[in-house]
C-alpha cells in the first residue's frame, strides 16, 4: 500500500508539472486500478478548478466527434490549448468507438495543444459515471484550460457528469423533429447551446423552427441558448460555435452561475462515486454464503421481502 500510494503520489506530481506520459498513465490507472484513485486524486486536487468544461452531447452518429475534430482545428488556430475526453458508456464489444474517434479528430492529434483520449465503459457494467469527474480533474489539474467532453445520450441518467459541464451543447440531425418531441423537457433542460449538424442535409429549417418554439417559453436563466447550424464534416459553423461557448462562459462569468455550475459537478461526482462503491459492496454482499439461507427463508415465507432487503443493507 506504502509502495502504491507512493507511487501514485509521484505520478500525480509529474502530471501537476505538466508531463503528457504522466497524464495519460493518470488516466488509465484512474480507469483500471481503484487502489489508486484516492491518493491520485488526493494529490490533485489542491491543482483543479481552473479548466473550462463543455459538455458534448447527442444521439449515436450525430457527428459529435467530426464537430470535437472540427473544434480542435479552429482552436489551433486561436492557439487555444484544448483536451479531449471521448466517452463512450455502450459496450466496447458492439462499438468500434475508439478507433473510429482518432481517426475524425487525427489532424490536430499530432499537436502538443491537443489531448485526445478515449474511455470506453468496461465490459462488466458500471458506466463512466464515476471515472468520468476523475479524468476531469486530472486533465485540470495537468494545466488544460478547456476540456471537451463528448458523450452519447441526452438525459439517460441522473449521473451524467456531462450535463454538468460549464457549458453543454446538443447535437442534433435534421429529420430529428419527433425525438425533438419525445425528449424536449430533458433537452431543455440540459442544453446551453444547440448545433443542428449536418445541416447539408434536408430539414434543417423545420429542426430549427421546431427547437426555436421550444425555446420560445423564455430565456433560461437569463441565457438565451442559440441554435447553431454545423457541417462538422467539411468544418463549417464552428467558428461560430466556439464563439457561442466563449459567450456563454462570458454570461456565467458574469451572472455568478459558473461556481453553481462547478458545485453541481462535484456533487453529481460524489454522488457517481458512492453509487458505484455502493454497487460494488452490495454484489459483495449479495455473493455471501449466508445470503443463500436468507433466500430459502423467504422462500419458504419465514421472513418478508423488506426484512430480506434490511438485512443486506445492514451488510453494506
Ligand atoms: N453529411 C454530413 N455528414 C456528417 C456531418 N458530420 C458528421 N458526419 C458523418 O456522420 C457520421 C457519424 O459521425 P461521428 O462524428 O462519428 O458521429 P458521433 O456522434 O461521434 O457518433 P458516435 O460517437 O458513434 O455516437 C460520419 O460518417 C461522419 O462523417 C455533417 O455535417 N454532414
Ligand atoms: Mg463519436
Amino acid at each position: 500500500m506504502t509502495t502504491l500510494g507512493t507511487d501514485a503520489g509521484a505520478l500525480a506530481l509529474r502530471l501537476v508539472a505538466g508531463e503528457r506520459a504522466a497524464l495519460a498513465r493518470v488516466l488509465t490507472r484512474l480507469e483500471r486500478d481503484p487502489a489508486a484513485i484516492a491518493v491520485l486524486d488526493a494529490a490533485i486536487a489542491p491543482h483543479t478548478g481552473r479548466a473550462y468544461t463543455v459538455g458534448i452531447t447527442g444521439a449515436p452518429g450525430a457527428g459529435k466527434s467530426t464537430l470535437v475534430g472540427a473544434l480542435l482545428d479552429e482552436a489551433l488556430r486561436a492557439d487555444r490549448r484544448t483536451a479531449v475526453l471521448a466517452l463512450d458508456p455502450r459496450s466496447p464489444l458492439t462499438h468500434g468507438a475508439i478507433l473510429g474517434d482518432r481517426m475524425r479528430m487525427e489532424s490536430a492529434t499530432a499537436d502538443p495543444r491537443v489531448f485526445v483520449r478515449s474511455m470506453t465503459a468496461d465490459p462488466h457494467g458500471g458506466g463512466l459515471s464515476a471515472t468520468t469527474p476523475l479524468a476531469v480533474r486530472a486533465l485540470d489539474a495537468a494545466g488544460w484550460p478547456w476540456i471537451l467532453i463528448e458523450t452519447v445520450g441526452v438525459g439517460q441518467s441522473e449521473l451524467d457528469v456531462v450535463e454538468a459541464a460549464a457549458t453543454t451543447i446538443v447535437v442534433l440531425n435534421p429529420g430529428w423533429g419527433d425525438e425533438v418531441q419525445a425528449v424536449k423537457a430533458g433537452l431543455l433542460e440540459v442544453a446551453d447551446v444547440f448545433v443542428i449538424n449536418k445541416a447539408d442535409r434536408d430539414g434543417a429549417a423545420v429542426l430549427r423552427y421546431d427547437l426555436e418554439r421550444l425555446l420560445a417559453a423564455g430565456p433560461k436563466g437569463g441565457w438565451r441558448v442559440p441554435v447553431l447550424d454545423t457541417v462538422a464534416s467539411e468544418r463549417r459553423g464552428t467558428g461560430e460555435l466556439w464563439a457561442a461557448i466563449d459567450a456563454h462562459r462570458q454570461f456565467q462569468e458574469g451572472s455568478g452561475a459558473l461556481p453553481l455550475r462547478r458545485q453541481r459537478f462535484s456533487a453529481l461526482a460524489i454522488r457517481a462515486l458512492v453509487d458505484r462503491e455502493l454497487r460494488v459492496r452490495l454484489a459483495a454482499a449479495l455473493s455471501e454464503p449466508s445470503i443463500a439461507a436468507l433466500v430459502a427463508a423467504v422462500e419458504r415465507g419465514e421472513r418478508s421481502l423488506p426484512e430480506a432487503s434490511a438485512a443486506v443493507l445492514s451488510r453494506l
